[in-house]
Protein backbone atom coordinates (compact mmCIF):
# COMPACT_ATOMS: atom_id res chain seq x y z
CA UNK A 1 0.00 0.00 0.00
CA UNK A 2 1.24 3.26 -0.95
CA UNK A 3 2.02 6.23 1.76
CA UNK A 4 2.59 9.41 0.47
CA UNK A 5 3.71 11.57 3.23
CA UNK A 6 3.80 15.49 2.77
CA UNK A 7 7.14 17.03 2.14
CA UNK A 8 6.28 19.40 4.17
CA UNK A 9 6.56 17.33 6.93
CA UNK A 10 5.81 17.69 9.89
CA UNK A 11 3.68 20.48 9.08
CA UNK A 12 2.90 21.95 12.19
CA UNK A 13 5.52 22.01 15.05
CA UNK A 14 5.72 23.88 18.88
CA UNK A 15 7.58 26.47 17.34
CA UNK A 16 4.96 27.34 15.23
CA UNK A 17 2.60 27.70 18.30
CA UNK A 18 2.66 30.99 20.63
CA UNK A 19 1.85 29.62 24.50
CA UNK A 20 -1.34 30.54 25.99
CA UNK A 21 0.32 31.34 29.51
CA UNK A 22 3.31 33.26 30.12
CA UNK A 23 6.33 31.81 31.21
CA UNK A 24 5.69 28.65 29.32
CA UNK A 25 6.68 27.13 26.37
CA UNK A 26 4.83 24.59 24.04
CA UNK A 27 6.59 21.42 24.13
CA UNK A 28 3.72 19.56 22.08
CA UNK A 29 1.77 20.27 19.14
CA UNK A 30 0.18 16.81 18.37
CA UNK A 31 -2.65 14.05 18.13
CA UNK A 32 -5.83 16.54 15.95
CA UNK A 33 -9.31 15.35 15.35
CA UNK A 34 -10.51 16.79 12.08
CA UNK A 35 -13.18 18.35 11.22
CA UNK A 36 -14.50 19.37 7.22
CA UNK A 37 -16.10 22.62 8.00
CA UNK A 38 -17.39 24.45 4.48
CA UNK A 39 -14.23 25.17 2.47
CA UNK A 40 -12.33 24.89 5.71
CA UNK A 41 -10.15 21.70 6.98
CA UNK A 42 -9.90 22.53 10.93
CA UNK A 43 -7.47 20.35 12.87
CA UNK A 44 -8.55 20.23 16.37
CA UNK A 45 -4.70 20.39 17.97
CA UNK A 46 -3.66 19.10 20.98
CA UNK A 47 -1.34 21.97 22.40
CA UNK A 48 0.72 20.79 25.37
CA UNK A 49 2.38 23.60 27.68
CA UNK A 50 4.90 23.54 30.55
CA UNK A 51 6.32 26.42 32.74
CA UNK A 52 9.45 26.79 32.23
CA UNK A 53 12.03 26.01 35.40
CA UNK A 54 14.55 28.05 36.27
CA UNK A 55 16.91 25.31 38.16
CA UNK A 56 17.43 21.31 36.96
CA UNK A 57 16.53 20.24 40.48
CA UNK A 58 13.15 22.02 40.26
CA UNK A 59 10.13 21.07 38.26
CA UNK A 60 6.48 22.72 37.89
CA UNK A 61 3.86 20.59 36.86
CA UNK A 62 0.46 23.02 35.85
CA UNK A 63 -3.46 22.26 36.73
CA UNK A 64 -6.33 24.38 36.23
CA UNK A 65 -7.53 26.02 39.48
CA UNK A 66 -11.66 25.99 39.41
CA UNK A 67 -12.46 27.90 41.49
CA UNK A 68 -9.82 30.99 40.44
CA UNK A 69 -10.28 29.37 36.47
CA UNK A 70 -6.58 30.32 36.30
CA UNK A 71 -4.11 27.93 35.41
CA UNK A 72 -1.70 27.35 38.71
CA UNK A 73 1.92 25.09 39.11
CA UNK A 74 2.57 22.71 41.60
CA UNK A 75 6.33 22.76 42.47
CA UNK A 76 8.42 19.42 42.62
CA UNK A 77 12.18 18.57 43.90
CA UNK A 78 13.28 16.21 41.72
CA UNK A 79 15.42 14.98 44.19
CA UNK A 80 11.98 14.20 46.44
CA UNK A 81 12.10 10.68 47.05
CA UNK A 82 8.16 10.46 47.29
CA UNK A 83 8.73 10.62 42.90
CA UNK A 84 9.71 9.30 40.25
CA UNK A 85 10.56 11.57 37.37
CA UNK A 86 11.96 9.57 34.72
CA UNK A 87 9.35 9.79 32.50
CA UNK A 88 9.16 12.92 30.46
CA UNK A 89 4.79 13.04 30.77
CA UNK A 90 4.22 12.31 34.22
CA UNK A 91 5.08 13.10 38.01
CA UNK A 92 5.13 9.00 39.21
CA UNK A 93 4.30 8.12 42.31
CA UNK A 94 7.37 6.13 44.15
CA UNK A 95 4.72 3.67 46.03
CA UNK A 96 2.40 3.33 43.18
CA UNK A 97 4.56 4.17 39.96
CA UNK A 98 1.84 3.39 37.93
CA UNK A 99 0.10 6.01 39.33
CA UNK A 100 0.77 9.99 39.01
CA UNK A 101 0.64 12.82 40.89
CA UNK A 102 0.79 15.18 37.94
CA UNK A 103 1.41 15.67 33.91
CA UNK A 104 3.86 18.08 33.43
CA UNK A 105 2.51 19.79 30.84
CA UNK A 106 -1.43 20.55 30.60
CA UNK A 107 -3.09 20.19 27.21
CA UNK A 108 -5.67 21.28 25.49
CA UNK A 109 -7.59 22.02 22.47
CA UNK A 110 -6.82 24.97 19.88
CA UNK A 111 -8.19 25.18 16.18
CA UNK A 112 -6.21 25.25 12.84
CA UNK A 113 -7.58 26.17 9.85
CA UNK A 114 -6.81 25.38 6.13
CA UNK A 115 -7.87 26.12 2.67
CA UNK A 116 -5.50 23.49 1.32
CA UNK A 117 -5.48 21.00 4.30
CA UNK A 118 -1.47 21.80 4.32
CA UNK A 119 -1.05 25.36 5.12
CA UNK A 120 -2.54 26.01 8.38
CA UNK A 121 -3.48 29.54 10.94
CA UNK A 122 -3.67 28.77 14.65
CA UNK A 123 -6.19 30.42 16.44
CA UNK A 124 -4.66 32.77 18.91
CA UNK A 125 -7.30 31.05 21.56
CA UNK A 126 -7.59 27.73 22.87
CA UNK A 127 -10.99 26.40 21.47
CA UNK A 128 -11.38 23.68 24.37
CA UNK A 129 -9.45 25.01 27.77
CA UNK A 130 -9.95 23.08 30.74
CA UNK A 131 -12.94 24.40 32.49
CA UNK A 132 -14.24 22.03 35.41
CA UNK A 133 -12.91 19.23 37.71
CA UNK A 134 -12.61 16.68 35.47
CA UNK A 135 -9.98 18.33 33.30
CA UNK A 136 -7.75 20.16 35.36
CA UNK A 137 -4.46 18.19 33.70
CA UNK A 138 -5.77 18.76 30.77
CA UNK A 139 -8.05 17.97 27.87
CA UNK A 140 -6.35 15.60 25.27
CA UNK A 141 -6.61 13.71 21.66
CA UNK A 142 -9.45 15.08 20.55
CA UNK A 143 -11.82 13.19 18.04
CA UNK A 144 -14.66 14.87 15.73
CA UNK A 145 -17.49 13.26 13.86
CA UNK A 146 -20.05 15.44 12.48
CA UNK A 147 -23.80 13.92 12.30
CA UNK A 148 -26.32 15.89 10.43
CA UNK A 149 -24.95 19.41 11.06
CA UNK A 150 -23.57 19.21 14.44
CA UNK A 151 -19.87 18.02 15.07
CA UNK A 152 -19.42 15.78 17.80
CA UNK A 153 -15.84 16.38 20.00
CA UNK A 154 -14.85 13.43 22.13
CA UNK A 155 -11.66 13.71 24.32
CA UNK A 156 -9.38 12.56 27.22
CA UNK A 157 -10.37 15.06 30.33
CA UNK A 158 -7.42 14.42 33.24
CA UNK A 159 -8.26 14.70 36.67
CA UNK A 160 -6.74 13.84 39.92
CA UNK A 161 -10.08 11.57 40.32
CA UNK A 162 -9.13 9.93 36.73
CA UNK A 163 -9.37 10.14 32.82
CA UNK A 164 -13.11 10.24 31.61
CA UNK A 165 -14.38 10.72 28.00
CA UNK A 166 -15.91 14.17 27.76
CA UNK A 167 -18.05 15.16 24.80
CA UNK A 168 -18.96 18.29 23.57
CA UNK A 169 -20.42 19.33 20.30
CA UNK A 170 -20.41 22.67 18.20
CA UNK A 171 -22.02 23.75 14.74
CA UNK A 172 -19.56 26.81 14.40
CA UNK A 173 -16.41 26.03 15.76
CA UNK A 174 -16.57 29.18 17.69
CA UNK A 175 -17.90 28.18 20.91
CA UNK A 176 -19.33 24.48 21.94
CA UNK A 177 -21.84 22.82 24.01
CA UNK A 178 -20.36 20.89 26.82
CA UNK A 179 -22.79 17.67 27.34
CA UNK A 180 -20.69 15.72 29.84
CA UNK A 181 -18.76 13.01 31.08
CA UNK A 182 -19.90 9.87 29.09
CA UNK A 183 -17.47 7.50 30.08
CA UNK A 184 -16.62 6.97 34.21
CA UNK A 185 -12.47 6.60 34.52
CA UNK A 186 -10.40 5.12 33.15
CA UNK A 187 -11.15 5.14 29.56
CA UNK A 188 -9.56 6.80 26.26
CA UNK A 189 -9.40 6.72 22.74
CA UNK A 190 -13.53 7.22 22.21
CA UNK A 191 -14.40 7.48 18.61
CA UNK A 192 -18.54 8.24 17.28
CA UNK A 193 -19.30 6.68 13.67
CA UNK A 194 -20.67 8.75 11.63
CA UNK A 195 -23.97 7.61 11.13
CA UNK A 196 -26.89 5.18 12.99
CA UNK A 197 -26.69 2.03 12.38
CA UNK A 198 -29.84 0.13 12.53
CA UNK A 199 -31.34 2.74 14.55
CA UNK A 200 -28.58 3.16 17.21
CA UNK A 201 -25.79 5.05 17.60
CA UNK A 202 -22.08 3.83 17.71
CA UNK A 203 -18.89 4.09 19.51
CA UNK A 204 -15.32 2.91 19.80
CA UNK A 205 -13.52 3.38 23.22
CA UNK A 206 -10.79 1.72 25.07
CA UNK A 207 -11.08 1.06 28.90
CA UNK A 208 -7.28 1.19 30.67
CA UNK A 209 -7.12 -2.08 32.28
CA UNK A 210 -5.55 -2.63 35.54
CA UNK A 211 -6.34 -6.39 37.12
CA UNK A 212 -6.59 -8.18 34.77
CA UNK A 213 -7.09 -8.18 30.38
CA UNK A 214 -5.44 -5.96 27.81
CA UNK A 215 -5.48 -2.58 26.50
CA UNK A 216 -8.40 -3.61 24.00
CA UNK A 217 -10.79 -1.46 21.75
CA UNK A 218 -14.35 -2.09 22.81
CA UNK A 219 -17.72 -1.20 20.99
CA UNK A 220 -21.15 0.76 22.07
CA UNK A 221 -23.98 2.19 21.52
CA UNK A 222 -26.14 4.59 22.43
CA UNK A 223 -30.17 5.14 21.50
CA UNK A 224 -29.25 9.19 21.96
CA UNK A 225 -24.94 10.03 21.87
CA UNK A 226 -25.15 10.76 25.30
CA UNK A 227 -26.18 7.29 27.35
CA UNK A 228 -23.47 4.49 26.30
CA UNK A 229 -24.18 0.94 26.40
CA UNK A 230 -24.10 -2.47 25.29
CA UNK A 231 -20.33 -2.45 26.27
CA UNK A 232 -18.55 -5.32 23.63
CA UNK A 233 -15.72 -6.23 23.11
CA UNK A 234 -14.23 -5.54 19.67
CA UNK A 235 -10.64 -6.67 18.96
CA UNK A 236 -7.08 -6.02 20.63
CA UNK A 237 -3.45 -6.80 21.23
CA UNK A 238 -1.88 -9.55 19.53
CA UNK A 239 0.96 -11.72 21.01
CA UNK A 240 3.82 -11.39 19.09
CA UNK A 241 3.19 -8.72 16.66
CA UNK A 242 3.57 -4.92 16.36
CA UNK A 243 0.13 -4.35 18.36
CA UNK A 244 1.04 -6.69 21.59
CA UNK A 245 1.07 -4.34 24.19
CA UNK A 246 -1.83 -1.66 23.83
CA UNK A 247 -4.41 -1.01 21.30
CA UNK A 248 -6.84 2.00 20.59
CA UNK A 249 -9.20 3.67 17.99
CA UNK A 250 -7.76 6.45 16.05
CA UNK A 251 -9.69 7.73 13.05
CA UNK A 252 -13.81 7.97 13.30
CA UNK A 253 -14.61 4.91 11.12
CA UNK A 254 -14.57 5.35 7.02
CA UNK A 255 -17.79 3.80 5.47
CA UNK A 256 -17.09 1.94 2.01
CA UNK A 257 -19.28 -0.64 0.23
CA UNK A 258 -17.13 -3.74 1.75
CA UNK A 259 -17.38 -2.17 5.39
CA UNK A 260 -16.68 0.59 8.30
CA UNK A 261 -12.63 1.08 8.03
CA UNK A 262 -11.78 1.34 11.05
CA UNK A 263 -7.86 3.00 11.69
CA UNK A 264 -6.37 2.32 14.90
CA UNK A 265 -3.41 2.88 17.02
CA UNK A 266 -1.00 -0.50 18.58
CA UNK A 267 2.24 -0.75 20.00
CA UNK A 268 4.33 -3.37 21.02
CA UNK A 269 6.22 -3.60 24.47
CA UNK A 270 9.10 -0.71 23.61
CA UNK A 271 6.05 1.43 23.28
CA UNK A 272 6.50 1.98 19.56
CA UNK A 273 3.03 3.49 18.05
CA UNK A 274 2.15 2.78 14.56
CA UNK A 275 -1.30 2.57 12.98
CA UNK A 276 -3.34 -0.49 11.49
CA UNK A 277 -6.85 -1.05 9.93
CA UNK A 278 -9.49 -3.50 10.68
CA UNK A 279 -12.72 -4.16 8.45
CA UNK A 280 -16.44 -4.02 11.00
CA UNK A 281 -19.55 -5.70 9.27
CA UNK A 282 -21.50 -2.66 7.76
CA UNK A 283 -24.95 -3.38 9.43
CA UNK A 284 -23.46 -5.69 12.35
CA UNK A 285 -20.23 -3.34 13.27
CA UNK A 286 -19.53 -5.96 16.19
CA UNK A 287 -18.32 -8.17 13.50
CA UNK A 288 -15.10 -7.74 12.57
CA UNK A 289 -14.40 -8.88 9.30
CA UNK A 290 -10.65 -8.21 8.75
CA UNK A 291 -7.74 -7.13 9.78
CA UNK A 292 -4.37 -6.04 8.83
CA UNK A 293 -1.23 -8.24 9.68
CA UNK A 294 1.35 -5.29 9.37
CA UNK A 295 1.10 -1.69 10.02
CA UNK A 296 0.07 0.39 7.02
CA UNK A 297 1.90 3.27 8.93
CA UNK A 298 5.07 3.43 11.04
CA UNK A 299 7.30 5.58 12.35
CA UNK A 300 10.36 6.03 9.90
CA UNK A 301 11.17 9.09 9.29
CA UNK A 302 13.32 11.30 11.68
CA UNK A 303 10.49 13.45 12.95
CA UNK A 304 8.28 10.32 13.64
CA UNK A 305 11.11 8.74 15.60
CA UNK A 306 12.60 11.23 17.66
CA UNK A 307 10.59 13.82 20.06
CA UNK A 308 9.04 14.36 23.20
CA UNK A 309 8.35 10.35 22.90
CA UNK A 310 9.63 9.24 20.33
CA UNK A 311 8.53 6.46 18.31
CA UNK A 312 5.32 7.83 18.13
CA UNK A 313 2.59 8.24 14.69
CA UNK A 314 -0.97 8.59 15.95
CA UNK A 315 -3.72 9.53 13.67
CA UNK A 316 -7.17 10.99 15.15
CA UNK A 317 -9.01 12.34 12.35
CA UNK A 318 -9.25 12.54 8.33
CA UNK A 319 -10.17 14.34 5.33
CA UNK A 320 -11.39 12.82 2.40
CA UNK A 321 -11.49 13.71 -1.28
CA UNK A 322 -13.10 10.80 -3.86
CA UNK A 323 -10.49 8.12 -2.82
CA UNK A 324 -7.65 10.04 -1.34
CA UNK A 325 -7.62 9.80 2.46
CA UNK A 326 -5.42 12.47 4.10
CA UNK A 327 -4.58 11.46 7.09
CA UNK A 328 -3.26 14.15 10.30
CA UNK A 329 -1.06 12.19 12.49
CA UNK A 330 0.93 13.23 16.02
CA UNK A 331 4.76 12.23 15.49
CA UNK A 332 6.97 11.64 18.39
CA UNK A 333 4.40 13.70 21.13
CA UNK A 334 5.71 16.62 19.77
CA UNK A 335 4.59 17.78 16.19
CA UNK A 336 1.76 17.45 13.65
CA UNK A 337 2.17 15.50 10.15
CA UNK A 338 -0.13 13.97 7.16
CA UNK A 339 -0.03 11.59 4.79
CA UNK A 340 -2.11 10.58 1.55
CA UNK A 341 -3.42 7.35 0.75
CA UNK A 342 -5.83 5.17 -1.65
CA UNK A 343 -9.50 4.24 0.53
CA UNK A 344 -9.85 1.45 -2.32
CA UNK A 345 -6.02 0.12 -1.39
CA UNK A 346 -6.47 -0.10 1.80
CA UNK A 347 -9.97 -1.74 1.54
CA UNK A 348 -8.48 -4.31 -0.95
CA UNK A 349 -5.97 -5.21 1.66
CA UNK A 350 -8.53 -5.72 4.37
CA UNK A 351 -10.90 -7.63 1.72
CA UNK A 352 -8.06 -9.56 0.93
CA UNK A 353 -7.25 -10.90 4.33
CA UNK A 354 -11.23 -12.03 5.12
C1 LIG B 1 -0.12 9.05 29.25
C2 LIG B 1 0.24 9.78 27.98
C3 LIG B 1 0.27 11.27 28.21
C4 LIG B 1 -1.02 11.71 28.85
C5 LIG B 1 -1.34 10.92 30.10
C6 LIG B 1 -2.71 11.24 30.65
O1 LIG B 1 0.89 9.17 30.18
O2 LIG B 1 -0.68 9.47 26.97
O3 LIG B 1 0.45 11.97 26.99
O4 LIG B 1 -0.94 13.08 29.19
O5 LIG B 1 -1.34 9.54 29.78
O6 LIG B 1 -3.70 11.00 29.72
Amino acid sequence: MRIIRSTKNPIIQPKDVKPLHDGHEVIGVFNAGVAEYYEETILLLRVAERPISDSIDTLYAPYFDVSSKKLKVSKYDKNDDDYIFSDPRVIAIKETPNKFKNLTSVSYVRLARSINGVDFTIDDEAFIYPFNEYNIFGVEDARCTKIDDTYYITYSAVSEKGITVQLVTTEDFQSYDYVGNILAPENKDVMFFPEKINSLYYMLHRPVIHSVGELDIWLSSSPDLVHWGNHEYLFGIRENKWDSSRTGGGVPPIKTEHGWVVLYHGADEHSRYCMGAVLLDLSDPTKVLARLDKPFLEPEFDYEQKGFFGDVVFGCGVTLNDDTVTMYYGVSDTSLAVCDFSLKEITDELVRER
